[in-house]
């Protein structure tokens, strides 16, 4: 196992969009367990390959209490099961620092594929509806502060870039 580096805003391979997996082989097994052991270590409650810069369409996920209870998600797809929005505040191994409250659908249904490469579905919702949005959103190339005012999402950059410059 690993421990890989995180991605922070606003680096640009943070806009990428994931591609598929093809096949849930040895190489994509090692990816998630690698992933498991950097979101346990940072420590976090949600990964999505493309903050370790691997732009392919896999998601870790652990809200446990004791950090026993791993779920993975390859090839996600959600669909909202109403209009109900939940608030929550948001934080992100990316943006380091920094919580907003976001607005999500509250109910979701994921299908996905799993460390077997099974396909399997099931209705989500509280802390692990809000992750999986927030980790797919990663997917796709976005980040929560996507949905902040330009305002408040400048600030977080120049604060973020001031820091990253002091680091290295
Ligand atoms: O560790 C994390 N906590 C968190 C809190 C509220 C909403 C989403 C998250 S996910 C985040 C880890 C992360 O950045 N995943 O992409
Ligand atoms: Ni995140």
């Amino acid at each position: 196992m690993a421990i890989l580096s995180i991605l922070e805003f606003p680096d640009p391979r943070l806009r990428t969009v994931a591609v598929p997996v093809t096949e849930v082989d040895a190489r994509v097994r090692r990816l998630t367990d690698d992933m498991l052991e950097t979101m346990y270590d940072a420590p976090g409650i949600g990964l999505a390959a493309t903050q370790v810069d691997v732009h392919e369409r896999v998601i870790v996920i652990d809200i446990s209490e004791n950090k026993d209870q791993p779920k993975i998600f390859i090839n996600p797809v959600i669909e909202a099961l109403d209009e109900t929005l939940g608030e929550y505040d948001e934080g992100c191994l990316s943006v380091p620092g920094f919580f907003e409250t976001i607005r999500r659908p509250e109910r979701i249904r994921v299908t996905a594929i799993n460390r077997d490469g099974e396909v399997f579905s099931n209705e989500l919702d509280g802390l692990l509806a809000i992750c999986l949005q927030h980790e797919i959103d990663h997917l796709e190339g976005k980040l929560f502060v996507d949905y902040l005012s330009p305002l408040k999402r400048q600030r977080i950059r120049g604060k973020l870039e001031k820091a990253q410059r002091q680091r290295d």
